[in-house]
């Protein structure tokens, strides 16, 4: 996919604050620290459109990204932030729970997972969640650049196995490598 413009459109903490308008959107979904908003910034190449950081946490409301004035890319918090405190941590499940029930123009969801931990029973029944709500669903496998080849198709195969899961995008913000896969999966789903 060719970007020709990629612009930040606002931050939301309710459904009242969410865009105005009828264009389809991805929303990326993950725990804390996985790479969801480098992956953003990998796939429009630009550094620091979405902020990020080493420290779980950064994301903390729903940021749109409007992209090629024909989609959205959503930016979720991160889920599973081990400091952070429970009221806060309800607090940003209950603001992705609004936006995956509750959002018309939500055409795929991107599961996002660091291939070197295995998944939990939140990917799970993050899984199970997004098929009752009938949604297409993805997966990425991110900071692929920290695993060998052979070590990385090792992972890969018993995330797959634990969550059942069609072929995952591999991923990393580092290298690039994935990106154009991403674009391929995003335009079938905001076809
Ligand atoms: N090596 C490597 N590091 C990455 C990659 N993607 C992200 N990182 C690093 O991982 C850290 C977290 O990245 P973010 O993009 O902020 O993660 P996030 O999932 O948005 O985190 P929250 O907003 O807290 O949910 C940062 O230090 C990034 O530089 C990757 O592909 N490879
Ligand atoms: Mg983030």
């Amino acid at each position: 996919m060719k970007i020709v413009s990629a612009e930040f459109v606002l931050s939301a903490y309710k459904s009242s604050h969410y865009p105005n308008d009828d264009l389809p959107e991805v929303v990326l979904i993950g725990r804390s620290n996985v790479g969801k908003s480098s992956l953003i910034n990998s796939l429009v190449n630009r550094k620091g459109l979405a902020k990020t950081s080493s420290a779980p946490g950064k994301t903390r409301s729903i940021n749109f990204y409007r992209i090629n004035n024909s989609f959205y890319v959503v930016d979720l918090p991160g889920f599973g932030y081990a400091n952070c405190p429970k009221k806060v941590q309800q607090g940003w499940e209950k603001m992705i729970e609004e936006y995956l029930e509750c959002r018309p123009n939500l055409k795929g969801v991107f599961i996002i997972l660091d291939p070197r931990r295995d998944a939990t029973d939140v990917e799970l029944s993050l899984y199970a969640w997004i098929e009752r709500l009938s949604l297409p669903v993805a997966t990425v496998l991110t900071k692929t650049d920290k695993l060998s080849r052979s070590e990385l198709a090792r992972r890969t195969t018993i995330i797959k196995q634990a969550l059942g899961m069609e072929k995952p995008v591999l991923f990393s913000s580092i290298t690039g490598v994935g990106v154009p896969e991403l674009g391929n999966r995003i335009r079938e789903m905001t076809a």
